[in-house]
């Protein structure tokens, strides 16, 4: 810093403020989805004179909220958002604008927003009403956060998290297909959180025949959340009377191949992807998670369709369990059809973070780039 005139420097308070902003945001993270989440602070110095958080979409923006609560204090003083103000007129109106109006005289943005309606626009009109804007406080955090958000901007398809609970040996369940339980319940509690956060769980119909989960959110009662859609890959939609996932409140979608049929008398959500040999074309299936609004999927299966989105690379992220058991040389894989011969070839990840949960480890984990 200091030599690079394009980049602000920001002071200890600039800091405390996006970190704040940025908590706020993070209240919404069960329940903004397609929206990202985002989180305003209004400063004069400081003292804080208004915060909002956006909850849902069509709800008010976390700039709206925060004006409001600052009123007449906002005048002369310093917003906070961990998102580009928005300048175009969508379920509200462009926050850019209400900035101006309350005569806010700095804006400290964490990163610019991606949506093809603002990108730029928001700071470009601040910045023209005689707003000081500067951006790029916290933005490896903010980034972060939305994610999921992100890569459905950015990329057209959702953040792909899949989830693991893993033996010692690394093991993902028996030959019979039993895996009730391998993680503590500390951990299956766990699990839950990162299921709110995600718009689909997705799993294959192996596991829906095997394993029969409900694939829901099971937070308490005091924690709201909107409920991830459901997602089975059938080929063949021959689950699609079955299973304790066509209960419990949350929508289910079938994904099926061209040629299949929904049974007569039948009534589920269903669409048509195409199969390659007999196997998804996974890249094909995010396409169409992503058209659909959804910014982050959470893979919920079988060591079939988890090997079959690692070796396709479309693993952003692995959520694994290790447990502090051994299954045995019979029990089944977390991965199969990962064919490695020499060590040049193998597949190499980073740690992103460890934590102990209760009698397991939790281990979240990105695959490097080739
Ligand atoms: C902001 N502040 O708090 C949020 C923003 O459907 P709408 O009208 O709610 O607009 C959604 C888009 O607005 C979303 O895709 C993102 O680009 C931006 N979200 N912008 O200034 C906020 N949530
Ligand atoms: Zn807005």
């Amino acid at each position: 810093t200091g030599t690079d005139p394009s980049k602000a420097t920001f002071s200890a308070t600039d800091y405390a403020m996006m970190a704040r902003a940025l908590r706020l945001a993070e209240r919404g993270a069960y329940t903004t989805r397609p929206n990202p989440m985002v989180g305003c602070v209004i400063a004069q110095g400081d003292e804080v004179v208004g915060t909002g958080w956006h909850e849902k979409k069509g709800g008010p923006h976390a700039e709206v909220i925060a004006l409001q609560a600052a009123g007449e204090h906002a005048r002369g003083a310093t917003a906070y958002v961990t998102l580009e103000p928005c300048a175009h007129v969508g379920s509200t109106g462009p926050c850019a604008d209400a900035l101006i109006a309350a005569g806010v005289s700095r804006v400290v943005g964490a990163m610019r927003d991606p949506f093809p309606q603002v990108d730029g626009a928001g700071f470009e009109r601040l910045r023209a009403a005689g707003i000081t804007v500067e951006t790029g406080l916290m933005e490896a955090q903010a980034r972060v956060m939305n994610r999921g958000f992100l890569s459905r901007i950015e990329r057209g398809r959702p953040w792909v998290r899949v989830k693991l609970a893993t033996s010692l040996d690394g093991r993902s369940a028996l030959a019979s297909g039993d895996s009730k339980w391998i993680s503590g319940e500390p951990a299956r509690r766990d699990v839950q959180k990162w299921r709110a956060r995600a718009g689909a769980l997705l799993t294959g119909a192996g596991t829906v025949l095997i394993d029969d989960p409900q694939l829901t959110v099971r937070l308490g009662d005091e924690t709201p959340f909107v409920p991830p859609v459901r997602v089975v890959l059938d080929p063949g939609l021959a689950t699609v009377a079955r299973g304790h996932i066509r209960e419990g409140g949350a929508p289910t979608l079938y994904v099926h191949a061209p040629d299949a049929r929904m049974p007569r008398g039948v009534e589920a959500d269903h669409v048509a992807v195409p199969v390659h040999e007999g196997k998804f074309d996974l890249q094909a299936v995010l396409a169409m998670l992503a058209e659909r609004g959804i910014n982050e999927v959470q893979v919920e299966a079988g060591a079939t369709l988890a090997g079959a989105f690692l070796s396709a690379g479309l693993v952003d992220e692995l959520l694994l369990y290790v447990a502090p058991v051994m299954l045995g040389e019979r029990a089944r894989p977390l991965f199969d059809g990962l064919q490695i011969d020499a060590m040049a070839e193998r597949l190499t990840l980073r740690i992103v973070e460890t934590r102990r949960i209760g009698t397991d480890v939790r281990v979240l984990l990105q695959p490097e780039p080739p």
